[in-house]
């Protein structure tokens, strides 16, 4: 099994650490010099970059959180001039406005090359066809697959997402060999391969990169029978880099984190304390060679836990497990990230008022369906039968622009909706695995 950078990915773990240290002091001395919240949070501390001798002095630093991210919106956590920014990417904010993340060169350098190890660990050469089935554009999942495979040497056929049929054709007719995508699309395509009457073998699928959601083992063994013969499991997060944080080699054990760009930590979420190695928390990540968007001690939200134990791969980078849910109410929806919150913006900003709602999550076949249920106020009551058929088109309109997706909306009785304890249940996600 080749390996794409094993001078990194199969460090001795005495070096990875003198290593880190050395990226974590120009990395924060990077934060300290450009980046307002960071000085800020130093000086209330009372510590200089120059402070951080060995890696366990990481944790006198705060966590970073979205909120932190949103109340600096948009460029308040660069740390380097927007002439030197190459590339912007965004995603979901916790309000209606987005988080906005950068890249220098070097920076579009170090995550083609993250991404290249990730393509290189699922079997990727500079021989694939890789078909790259991710939505282009803000999202950071499409180019960074993108730039991975073109810095393999393989042919990158960009076909974005949708339109399924013509993917399957594309993918017929061209050879593809390598296919990209979420692992909900894969399941679309594979439930069309069927219906076609397409035998799955006859395609040239010899591998297939997933990631973006989370999915659980019954999903892989339904792609690798129904799509590709190997499905492999790849985590990122835009805040960090994008795709190349982590992914799955061949043995498919977990997914290497490339520490030697990210430094990982398990924390409990209540508390904020460091758990003790192999315990399930939230993942907590610090970037060490970005330089237009460096993150420190970032809670991703994401619960996992982290083996260190040696892989049979010969990669010494420490595994993460498939995520076990979140610490906040995130869901994906058809790949893209939905906070309650934006929704609570977007019915506040129609209607002035907090309606009472719920999010209901389905699956029609492979399809995610998100239902957002309304209840009716005295306000909504008071709209004639027009005007409230107008309002769910708005509500649906406004989705589709703020969030991106297509949503169904319906007006439900006063008191109807599922509480506990008082409260509604904002999400409820019946999405069978
Ligand atoms: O989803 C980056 C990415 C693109 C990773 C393509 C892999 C492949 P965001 O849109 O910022 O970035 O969403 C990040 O998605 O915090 C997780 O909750 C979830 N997520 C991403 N990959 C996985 C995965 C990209 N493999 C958020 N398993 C993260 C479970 C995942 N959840």
């Amino acid at each position: 099994m080749k390996i794409w950078d094993p001078l990194h990915e199969c460090m001795p773990r005495e070096d990875l650490e003198q290593l880190q240290l050395e990226r974590l002091q120009f990395t924060l001395n990077r934060v300290y010099k450009n980046v307002m919240h960071y000085r800020k949070k130093f000086n209330e501390l009372g510590i200089i970059p120059e402070d951080f001798q060995s890696l366990a002095d990481l944790k006198k630093l705060p966590f970073t959180t979205k909120e932190d991210l949103g109340i600096d919106y948009p460029y308040g956590f660069f740390a380097v001039p927007l002439r030197e920014v190459v590339r912007i990417h965004s995603s979901s904010g916790i309000s209606t406005k987005p988080i906005v993340v950068g890249y220098t060169r070097n920076d579009v350098r170090m995550w083609s090359n993250l991404v290249a190890r990730i393509m290189t660990a699922a079997g990727v050469t500079r021989d694939d066809l890789v078909q790259i089935a991710f939505r282009y554009g803000l999202f950071t999942g499409a180019f960074g697959l993108h730039y991975g495979a073109e810095t393999i040497g393989a042919s990158v056929i960009p076909t974005s997402t949708g339109n399924t049929e013509r993917q399957i054709m594309i993918m017929q007719d061209y050879k593809t060999t390598v296919l990209v995508c979420t692992p909900s699309y894969a399941l679309i395509l594979a439930d069309r391969i069927k219906e076609l009457g397409i035998d799955p073998k006859s395609l040239s699928l010899k591998t297939g990169l997933f990631g973006g959601e989370p999915w659980s083992e019954a999903m892989r063994s339904t792609i690798e029978s129904g799509l590709c013969p190997t499905a492999t499991d790849n985590y990122g997060l835009s805040e960090v880099i994008g795709p190349g944080v982590a992914g799955e080699c061949l043995c498919k054990d977990g997914m290497h984190i490339f520490e030697d760009a990210f430094i990982p930590e398990i924390i409990d979420p209540a508390t904020g304390e460091a758990l003790p190695p192999g315990s399930t928390g939230e993942l907590v990540l610090t970037s060490l060679t970005k330089e237009a968007f460096p993150m420190i001690r970032y809670r991703t939200r994401d619960i996992t836990s982290l083996d260190y134990g040696s892989c049979k791969c010969g990669r010494t980078m420490v595994r993460m497990k498939k995520t076990q849910g979140r610490t906040d109410d995130m869901i994906i929806v058809k790949g893209v990230n939905v906070y309650p919150s934006q929704v609570d913006e977007i019915l506040f900003s129609i209607q002035q008022e907090h309606a009472p709602y719920q999010m209901t999550l389905t699956r029609k076949g492979a399809l995610d369906i998100l239902e957002i249920r309304i209840e009716v106020t005295s306000k909504i009551f008071s709209l004639v039968m027009k005007s409230q058929r107008a309002f769910v088109e708005q509500v649906k309109k406004r989705v589709k622009s703020v969030i991106g997706i297509d949503i169904d909306v319906s007006l439900v009785e006063p008191g109807s909706l599922r509480r506990q304890e008082g409260n509604i249940v904002k999400v409820v996600d019946q999405r069978q695995e």
